[in-house]
């Protein structure tokens, strides 16, 4: 009998150090980085205009190539200005309207946890990848909310729950493969296969790292617990546009061969750096918690 696939499986890579990680103190937010996030995503080497940080950073591949990226069924969300505008808004604290956003509880066992009464979505990937940091530039123009960050691989042990209004909640996770902690099953495992208002997981891949031999078995599993799921493209600043388009045509090969109905087709590409991708990605949780409506869809 085949025996179910889990991130046990991972744990040979536990210590195994990835690339060029390097050992650093933990670090928080600093406030210097939270202010440049909130004046507009500024990058070491490049300042992103704002008009930028409203288009899909697919568009900005697409001349590297001379066939589409993506077929006209795969690109199925594509918000107008408007409705990117819409999504953004619910990730601004708006205190006369009642929406909060805020922390609200970290656990290790899933089934200590109580039901929220509210849609939830999750983030997944290896330990590293920027699931946090991605959490944290979505609510750059929140200023109570701190999420914590690390350069050092396996920093987040434990489920945290950040709660968006009455709307949603984002769920940050353990990443698994290096440093991923021993109770990684019965925390991120059991949440995944059991939360009842769990409505999208998204899968981190490492945009200047590609698809590793971890996140295939992170996407099986998936299909395996026919949990639906969508891949997002990391740290898009730091990768070369030759190293991401080679990454993300990788990914569409795997997508091609190895997922099923769970893969939502379109990946999204963000940096937590530059803010690029990161007004499509939010309108698209809006989206599917449904607390928008996108036209054409
Ligand atoms: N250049 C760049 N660095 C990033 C980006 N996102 C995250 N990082 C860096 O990657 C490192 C890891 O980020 P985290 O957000 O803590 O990663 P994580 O996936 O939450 O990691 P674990 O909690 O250990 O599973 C940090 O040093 C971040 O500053 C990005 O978009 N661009
Ligand atoms: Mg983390």
């Amino acid at each position: 009998m085949k025996t179910p696939l889990t991130f046990c499986h991972l744990h040979h890579l536990r210590n195994q150090i990835p690339g060029s990680v390097m050992y650093m103190r933990n670090q928080t937010l600093k406030s210097s980085t939270r202010r440049s996030l909130q004046s507009g995503f500024k990058h070491a080497k490049n300042v992103v205009k704002k008009q930028d940080l409203f288009r899909n950073p697919l568009s900005k591949l697409q001349p590297y190539l001379q066939i589409p990226i993506l077929s006209e069924e795969d690109e199925i969300f594509s918000p107008t200005q408007t409705e990117l505008e819409k999504g953004r808004c619910l990730f601004r604290s708006d205190l006369k309207t009642k929406h909060e956003i805020k922390f609200h509880t970290a656990v290790v066992r899933a089934t200590t946890l109580e039901d929220f009464q509210m849609p939830e979505v999750a983030f997944l990937g290896r330990s590293n990848v920027g699931k946090s940091s991605l959490i944290q530039a979505m609510f750059s123009e929140v200023p109570n909310v701190e999420v914590r960050v690390s350069r050092k691989p396996g920093h987040t042990k434990t489920l945290n729950f950040f709660q968006v209004g009455k709307s949603f909640s984002l769920v940050d996770m353990p990443g698994y493969g290096f440093n991923m902690p021993e109770h990684f099953q019965e925390s991120v495992e059991k949440y995944l296969q059991t939360r009842r208002r769990l409505c999208r997981t998204f899968i981190l891949i490492d945009g200047q790292v590609g698809l590793t031999k971890a996140d295939e078995v992170g996407l099986k599993m998936m299909e395996e617990f026919k949990i639906p799921y969508v891949v997002v493209m990391t740290k898009i600043d730091k990768a070369g546009r030759h190293t991401l388009v080679s990454n993300l045509l990788s990914f569409l090969e795997v997508r091609k061969n190895s997922t099923g109905h769970c893969c939502f087709p379109q990946p999204f590409l963000v940096s937590s750096k530059s803010g690029e991708g990161l007004a499509i990605l939010q309108t698209f949780i809006a989206y599917i918690t449904g607390c928008i409506h996108v036209e054409g869809l």
